[in-house]
């Protein structure tokens, strides 16, 4: 936001008088009941005009440094659009301005907010929004409904400083939310925030699709599994994957960064922890007044905000979770911040948290997906030129099994496929698991337990039933990567073998 740093005194002199209209009309404000105008204020006439700089996740605009109110103009499109939940996973969002969480909106204690709400042509369904800064009735809903190629527009009075979330009010509103329509306004305090190296913006969400976690292809909205609050995703910012990889958060050693984080749901709230690191300050719920110190975990209401500030002390990488674990490791709420720098032996000496540790979103996974993606092109233009592919897709299949592999098996069968002697048997070349495919099939789906005996060693425990988790798809990816990883060599398997089996075993 650009801020003149001389304010001519004519603005000046017009502003002394915009702040006794202001003050006057808000006396006034209260006295008005029903039939009050939706229309601007004549005060605003008299506000200086900005044009608010909307960034997407994770960025944030600017910090405003403008010591006066003013008129700011928010533009913001609704877009309809299909993109990836995670890697092969086609999902159709709803988004405010093209991402999830929508563009960041910052303006400033006392501003007064023209809201310019459009819905492109392309999309489907009406929509309108709810803003958490709103003082007023629906916080916006009502006058921002918006057809399809139409555009609306109204004005509010940003009251009080604060972190807000706004969302999709169109009925039915659990699914709008649910399709990635939230995002989050600051309204900065007068006096402004303390500086800080580098500022984030982060968003937790659940999707509810047709297919489990990861099975591949274009999925389609759960009304059952939302309504139960059972989200086969749950992530930041919109996608498996958005914050780690070459996605990654960034600082420097030494640095201070701040958080803003929020949930937009529409039905979980998240136990926000960044793992390996103390929130040196927590504005909880977004409150600027009252900021709580050393705090390792801080629970954001759905609907709700936080503002988390640490200082990177030691290098290495810290993964942002929702501390309901199954949530991070399982579906999909991980996210990461790197940081460079100098080793500080004296606060912490020893490994970085590796790929054993995040398994799915190790860099090896981010590779197997890349990889998998390059195979696909590949193979969908070897397709129309030669006939002869089956190699090239038991090439894919291998990769895709290898990120199933990751997300679950690895944590018990270890990274290189060699167990852990007296826990866990190896699948590197288990003369067990290939003399025969048919029960290694029902092994991954119904579990096993009780003494087995691989490579002359026995073992006596017990491993979990993966029928509920996996589909038949994943199940013959994951299959057909560890029969060909390690020095193992075997045929493909494929997704009808698994299901013949599932259903026999029924
Ligand atoms: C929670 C830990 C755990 C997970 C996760 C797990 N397993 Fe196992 N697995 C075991 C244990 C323990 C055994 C041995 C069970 C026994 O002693 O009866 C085993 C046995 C096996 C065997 C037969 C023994 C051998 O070494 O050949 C195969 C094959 C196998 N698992 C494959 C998989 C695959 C594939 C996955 C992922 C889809 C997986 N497992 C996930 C713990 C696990
Ligand atoms: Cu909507």
């Amino acid at each position: 936001m650009k801020t003149p740093r001389v304010i001519p005194a004519v603005l000046l002199a017009a502003l002394a008088f915009a702040a006794a209209l202001f003050t006057a009309s808000l006396i006034g404000a209260a006295e008005v009941t029903a039939g009050a105008p939706a229309v601007p204020p004549p005060v605003a006439a008299l506000l200086p005009i900005e044009h608010a700089v909307l960034t997407p996740p994770p960025q944030v605009p600017p910090p405003i440094t403008r010591q006066y109110p003013a008129r700011v103009v928010v533009k913001l499109e609704v877009v309809e659009k299909v993109g990836q939940l995670v890697d092969g996973v086609d999902y159709t969002y709803w988004t405010y301005g093209g991402t999830v969480p929508g563009s960041f909106i910052r303006i400033r204690e006392g501003d007064e907010v023209e809201f310019h709400l459009a819905n492109a042509a392309g999309s489907r369904l009406p929509h309108n929004i709810d803003l958490h800064a709103v003082t007023g009735p629906g916080g916006g809903a009502t006058p921002s409904l918006t057809a399809p190629g139409q555009g609306t527009t109204f004005t509010f009075r940003a009251l009080q400083a604060g972190l807000y979330v706004y969302h999709c009010a169109t009925t039915p509103v659990a699914t709008h939310v649910a399709n990635g329509m939230y995002g989050l306004v600051l309204v900065e305090p007068k006096e402004g925030l303390p500086h800080v190296d580098r500022e984030y913006y982060v968003m937790q969400g659940e999707f509810y699709t047709s297919g489990k976690y990861g099975e591949f292809g274009y999925q389609e909205f759960d009304a059952t599994k939302a309504l139960d609050e059972r989200p086969t995703y749950v992530v930041f910012n919109g996608a498996v994957g958005s914050l780690t990889g070459k996605s990654a958060l960034t600082a420097n050693v030494g640095e201070t960064v701040r958080l803003y984080f929020g949930v937009g749901g529409p039905n979980l709230s998240s136990s926000f922890h960044v793992i390996g690191e103390t929130f040196d300050r927590v504005y909880a719920e977004g409150a600027y007044d009252r900021p709580a110190r050393n705090v390792s975990t801080v629970l954001v209401p759905s609907g709700g905000t936080a503002v988390v500030e640490l200082k990177a002390d030691v290098p290495g990488s810290y993964a942002l979770v929702d501390h309901s674990l199954s949530r991070a490791f399982d579906k999909g709420a991980l996210g990461m911040l790197k940081v460079k720098g100098e080793p500080a032996p004296a606060v912490y000496a020893g490994a970085d948290i590796d790929a054993t540790y995040l398994g799915a979103h190790s860099d090896a996974s981010a590779e197997a997906a890349r990889n998998e993606a390059e195979l696909t092109a590949l193979f969908s233009v070897a397709v129309r030129a030669d006939p002869k592919l089956a190699e090239l897709s038991k090439d894919i299949q291998g990769e895709r099994g290898k990120q199933v592999y990751l997300s679950l098996c690895y944590a018990c069968h270890q990274i290189d496929g060699q167990g852990l002697p007296g826990a866990f048997p190896p699948l590197a070349r288990s003369d067990y698991m290939l003399a025969d495919r048919e029960r290694a099939i029902r092994i991954v789906l119904k579990g096993l337990s009780g003494p087995v005996t691989v490579n002359g060693v026995s073992i006596n425990s017990a491993m979990p039933p993966l029928e509920g988790i996996l589909s038949d798809w994943q199940i013959a990816d994951v299959l057909s990567y560890v029969y060909n990883a390690w020095g193992n060599e075997g045929a493909a398997f494929k997704p009808a073998e698994v299901k013949a089996i599932r259903q026999k075993n029924r």
